[in-house]
């Protein structure tokens, strides 16, 4: 195996949180990398007053070689709706009502101290909506995961099969597969923060990443995302551990469908007794 370089992008304006992405490349993909993700930095219709570009070996660390989550595309007609069967599929999950909902209200106001949107994701414990994470401000990043030359030709032409052929989606799935592997990990819950891209999901290795068309207002610049913990196993120094350092390559897509009923698509899952919930 070639050596392989985890290379991490974050840039800001007025050090607010723009951009950022996660790519793991061989040396020789270093130069075209970088250059393609400060065009991505740059892109993003005000310049950027900062562009952080991080390149780290990974030496003789072995990723680990994953499967992407199922995905579930389920049509919902407005934000509402989007909102209630994401709700309904985390508590399935264990998720407590009380956790989604100051989840959803953090998302909604900006979840950093200052109100805006944060760099990395909250961390709540599943149970009691508490607060995990350490600075409110960034959040915990996940780092180091990317797909496979051979996952990524997979995934793209099964997620422009079913009509995604946005790179979030890709990237946001990878993210999502990482995530859901997490020790004491029970489910994660994500909109995006660009003002015109009204998508998110919530995934979870028992329910695979299940896709919403919209779970916010087109216009809305507010959004982020959410681990949902175990507080009966959730150790942050191992979750942190592994989100950030271990290296992860997702080299098969899962499968992919479309759900045109999300009331049917709830009443499977209640009829199916998720493997990690707890009480
Ligand atoms: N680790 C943890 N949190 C992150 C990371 C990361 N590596 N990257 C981004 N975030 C957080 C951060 O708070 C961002 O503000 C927020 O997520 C949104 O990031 O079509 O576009 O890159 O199926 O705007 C989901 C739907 C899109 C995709 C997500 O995320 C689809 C998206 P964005
Ligand atoms: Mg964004």
């Amino acid at each position: 195996m070639k050596n392989l370089y985890s290379i991490r992008m974050r840039a800001s304006v007025r050090e607010q949180h723009i951009s950022g992405a996660e790519r793991i490349v061989p040396e020789d993909r270093l130069g075209e990398t970088v250059s393609a993700l400060v065009a991505r930095a740059s892109s993003k219709g005000c310049p950027p007053d900062q562009i952080v570009i991080t390149v780290d070996s990974l030496k003789d660390i072995v990723p680990q070689q994953r499967r992407a989550l199922d995905v579930v595309m389920l049509s919902v007609p407005d934000v509402r709706a989007g909102r209630e069967s994401a709700s309904r599929i985390l508590q399935r999950l264990g998720v407590s009502v009380r956790a989604i909902e100051i989840a959803m209200a953090q998302l909604d106001r900006g979840a950093s101290p200052s109100g805006n949107n944060m760099r990395g994701a909250m961390v709540l414990d599943a149970s009691t909506g508490e607060r995990l994470e350490r600075d409110r401000e960034r959040g915990v990043r996940a780092s180091r995961f990317d797909w496979s030359d051979e996952g990524e030709r997979k995934i793209s032409r099964l997620l422009a099969d079913a009509g995604l052929t946005h790179f979030r989606t890709r990237e946001a799935l990878a993210l999502a597969t990482k995530v859901a592997h997490a020790p004491g990990m029970v489910a994660e819950l994500c909109w995006s923060d660009d003002p015109d891209y009204t998508a998110g999901y919530a995934a979870s290795l028992a329910m695979g990443y299940v896709r919403f068309p919209v779970l916010k207002q087109k216009g809305n610049g507010r959004g982020g995302r959410v681990f949902f913990v175990d507080p009966n196993v959730f150790e942050m120094e191992a979750f942190l551990a592994y989100l950030q350092t271990r290296p992860v390559l997702i080299t098969e897509a899962g499968h992919c469908r479309q759900v045109h009923d999300p009331e049917m698509f709830c009443a499977q899952v209640n009829g199916r007794r998720p493997e990690k919930i707890f009480t």
